[in-house]
């Protein structure tokens, strides 16, 4: 095993051109196994590993800076800088990261999780760089994706104003999680056109100019002349930056040779490759968007494993049957088109589907474009990407009220992802936010409701549930909502549990049968159920439960709003400390947190209330 040599990217320099080869062989073997057993972002760290294994041998990290962009593609840098021991608690409590973290390795020169950053950050480093008079360099590798977001874009066009040493590679798989979309992806397309003409071209250029002279020299015309419409039209030389490719990049010993030769030179260089999702492992090469995070698999039958019914696609199924009859129903996503449940959607309804890209702005106030001009858009969008655009929200929906649902998914701790990913912030965000309606549905069939009622009723409403299962609701079934109003899901005499969104199974589980415990579905957090907190916080002790930061979350409204009310019962406030999560099972998490079963039995027995004994007598 040569892997097991590599100490760090130092090694790499030692080995001949057929030893990477093997390397590159090894690192996707151990990827492949590790990813097995703990599941991952599989097809898009295969997709990069020679690019991976060629950064390190010419540049010099940790002195160079390399940026990976998303930083989901890494793994096989995480393999070559030292973490090889470790790699098996990739995305488990306490282990890696499934991205790159500054504060897990020196060679990683970013933070990430979301997309389109890198750019910006390297950016910066440029400027500090040469601003403190040092002299590393710089490499950003972005994807085909992560390049559709505004923040890439943009911090492009300063780059090439400023004309900083860099190197960006864009790794081009025509692949974000679906497909990628977007005009500069058609046009990554017509350049890898180009290229299969060259490389056909110097196979038969040999043979074409001895049976026909005359037609070899009218395509070799042809080929200048698109030559020189394409580099006329190549929007990184509007951008002033020197564009290189397209070139294979799985072409170890070409990339090698290339990288030596394009690390030195001055100004902003983006050299384009071509790679594909998956590479190396023929399930995911085939299937790269349900092998993009893949679940534990076997890797001698592999399946990309679902999880049985979950929200995501209790969402889709219900967004789905909406637009039958709905119209003016539009629906949003962000580049999320699988993760948010859908497929379907966007198969039967083609038209009245858009998939923006990697752009979470551009979704939210397309939303407030087709909202002003007579559609119901519904934005599904992750929590934690959400944050990407609470401004659009604030000023392009929010302010004239505009008929714009927000499908919220993932809410809560999701897992794996880890602090970059956990939905915990959407509440806070959102709930400063006037003329926006908050709410979290309990099961499937409460979301149909909560939906159908948003979209009838219009002006910004936001929905949010977790990830994870739930059980299907029947097809059909559109139940009424009491818009605003809480549900009293079991009656107590002493205190009353108010559960949002997904922490109600875990109220209901510690309440158990004891009748002076209640259970509040408190579903709606804006506007709040005035009536029913005020009835109950006359009579009884109240506490609060959520998944999500205890700073600016649901218990902070309830106690807001009992204020306003002038009421003081005693209350406590379940939620999730004022620091970021952890990576790991959210069932852990929320048990760590005290918001699980066991967490609110604590909070019961410190009020007196220890489920399953009697209260003591005061005195
Ligand atoms: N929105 C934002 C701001 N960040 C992220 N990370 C996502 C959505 C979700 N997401 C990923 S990876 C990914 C998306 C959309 C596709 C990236 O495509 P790219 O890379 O072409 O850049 P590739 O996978 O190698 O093809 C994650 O959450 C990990
Ligand atoms: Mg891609």
């Amino acid at each position: 095993m040569l892997l097991s040599r590599i100490e760090s990217p130092a090694d790499l320099k030692q080995l001949s051109e057929e030893e990477l080869e093997e390397l590159a062989a090894e690192l996707r073997e151990e990827i492949i196994k590790v990813t097995s057993s703990t599941g991952g972002h599989l097809a898009s760290s295969l997709g990069a590993v020679e690019l991976i294994v060629a950064l390190h041998r010419v540049f010099d990290s940790p002195r160079d800076r390399i940026l990976f962009d998303v930083g989901h593609q890494a793994y096989a840098h995480k393999l070559l800088t030292g973490r090889r021991d470790r790699f098996s608690t990739i995305r488990q409590q306490g282990g890696l990261s499934g991205f790159t973290k500054v504060s897990e390795s020196e060679h990683d020169a970013i933070t990430v999780g979301h997309a389109s950053t890198s750019l910006a950050n390297a950016l910066g480093m440029a400027v500090a760089r040469d601003v403190q008079g040092e002299d590393y360099k710089i490499v950003a590798v972005i994807g085909d994706g992560a390049l559709t977001g505004g923040m890439a874009l943009a911090a492009l066009n300063k780059i090439g104003e400023l004309g900083k040493d860099m190197l960006i590679i864009l790794n081009d798989n025509e692949m974000s999680i679906s497909p990628n979309v977007g005009a500069l992806a058609g046009y990554f397309k017509s350049l890898q056109v180009q290229k299969w003409v060259q490389d056909a071209e110097k196979v038969g250029k040999g043979l074409l100019e001895r049976i026909s002279p005359r037609l070899f020299e009218l395509a070799d015309r042809a080929k200048e002349a698109t030559k020189m419409i394409l580099h006329q039209e190549n929007p990184f030389y509007a951008w002033n930056l020197r564009y290189v490719g397209p070139v294979d990049g799985h072409d170890l010993k070409g990339l090698v040779y290339l990288l030596e030769r394009l690390k030195d030179l001055s100004g902003p260089t983006l050299l384009h490759v071509v790679t594909k999702k998956g590479k190396g492992y023929s399930a995911a090469e085939k299937d790269p968007t349900n092998w993009h995070g893949a679940s534990p698999f076997n890797p001698k039958a592999p399946t990309a494993k679902k999880s049985g019914h979950t929200w995501s696609q209790a969402f889709g199924a219900a967004v789905s049957e909406l637009a039958k009859r709905e119209e003016k129903l539009v629906v949003i996503t962000p580049a999320m088109r699988e993760g948010s449940g859908l497929s379907e959607y966007a198969r039967e309804f083609p038209e009245r589907f858009l998939d923006v890209g990697i752009a979470e702005d551009v979704a939210v106030t397309s939303a407030a474009g087709m909202a002003l001009a007579g559609l119901k858009p519904v934005v599904a969008i992750y929590s934690t990407f959400l944050q990407r655009a609470v401004d659009q929200v604030i000023h392009d929906v929010a302010i004239e009220k505009l008929n714009v649902v927000f499908a919220i998914d993932r809410a809560g701790l999701v897992g794996g992802d880890g602090p970059t990913h956990h939905g915990v912030f959407d509440l806070a965000l959102l709930r400063t936010v006037p003329n926006l309606q908050i709410a979290a549905p309990k099961d499937a069939l409460e979301l149909r409701a909560m939906l159908a009622a948003a979209l009838e009723q219009g002006g910004p409403v936001a929905l949010r549930w977790p990830r994870g299962a739930v059980e299907p609701a029947p097809a059909g079934a559109w139940p009424q909502c009491n818009w605003g109003r809480w549900e009293i899901v079991k009656q107590g005499s002493e205190v009353y549990l108010l559960a949002f969104g997904k922490t109600l199974a875990y109220a209901l589980e510690a309440a158990g049968s004891d009748p002076r415990v209640g259970v509040v579905n408190a579903r709606f957090i804006k506007p709040l159920d005035l009536d029913t907190l005020a009835a109950l916080a006359g009579e009884y002790r109240l506490i609060t439960v959520e998944d999500h930061q205890r700073a600016g979350g649901f218990g902070s409204a309830v106690l807001e709003a009992l204020e306003s009310l002038g009421l003081r019962p005693k209350l406590r406030i379940l939620g999730l400390p004022d620091r970021f999560s952890d990576q790991g099972k959210p069932e852990r998490l929320h048990a760590e947190a005290g918001i699980d079963a066991a967490g609110i039995r604590k909070a019961l027995a410190l009020f007196g209330v220890a489920p399953g004994l009697p209260t003591p007598r005061a005195g």
